[in-house]
């Protein structure tokens, strides 16, 4: 009976949490990411405009919640002396979002770069990982192959862990949803990095 009526209390009363960090160099469109996530996902959010964004200096929080399952966001600033405080959120995360410029060609191997740092951290080992191809409404932007060509030495690294390539527009939303439900689905699964129970206030 009790475990009958704990299950019900579970079931009604609580959700498990899942930290996403959302990583990449600065100007990616992280932070307009995040705020796409949350008009979209969250009812009642009324979002910031968009061009109001500016460039993240510390970190911004935010939590939406897909069914049973509660996303709390770390998207962290991505300018150069800002990259070497992402490994300290790393033990505690159970995703990453990796944001590309799909417009700045110029970047993308410094983009590289940093993501293979990301992934060869051992904290990281069989996170899920969700790479976005940003800006994807430019005209003439890096595509989802050019993005994998420049990316494929990272393949061995990135090992069995889950990953996906996902063409993106932050600033309309388009791959928006399907970006953040492949995660949930990702998450839940993901049998090493148990969930923390919240309950719902
Ligand atoms: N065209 C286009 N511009 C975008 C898109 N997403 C973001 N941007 C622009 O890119 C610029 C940087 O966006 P942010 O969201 O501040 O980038 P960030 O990755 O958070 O940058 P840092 O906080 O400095 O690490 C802004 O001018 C955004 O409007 C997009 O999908 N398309
Ligand atoms: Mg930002």
């Amino acid at each position: 009976m009790y475990t009958l009526l704990s299950g019900l209390y579970k079931y009604m009363f609580q959700k498990d949490e899942y930290c996403i960090l959302i990583l990449g160099l600065d100007n990616a469109g992280k932070t307009t990411f995040l705020e796409q996530t949350k008009t979209k996902f969250s009812k009642n959010y009324k979002g910031m405009s968009l061009s109001k964004i500016t460039t993240t200096v510390g970190l911004n929080i935010g939590t939406i919640d897909v069914g049973k399952a509660r996303l709390m966001f770390w998207d962290l600033g991505g300018q150069e002396e800002l990259q070497s405080l992402w490994d300290k959120y790393y033990a505690e995360s159970h995703g990453v979002i990796y944001v590309i410029d799909s417009t700045d060609e110029e970047r993308l191997s410094e983009s590289k770069n940093a993501f293979e740092k990301m992934i060869s951290s051992e904290a990281l080992e069989g996170v899920p990982l969700l790479v976005l191809a940003n800006k994807q409404d430019v005209e003439n932007c890096l595509s989802v192959p050019d993005i994998k060509t420049a990316f494929s030495d990272c393949a061995p690294k990135i090992g069995k862990r889950d990953c996906l390539v996902q063409p993106c527009t932050a600033l309309t939303g388009q791959g928006v949803n399907e970006g953040i439900e492949w995660m949930v689905k990702c998450v839940v699964r993901n049998i090493h990095r148990p969930p923390r129970h919240k309950d719902i206030t």
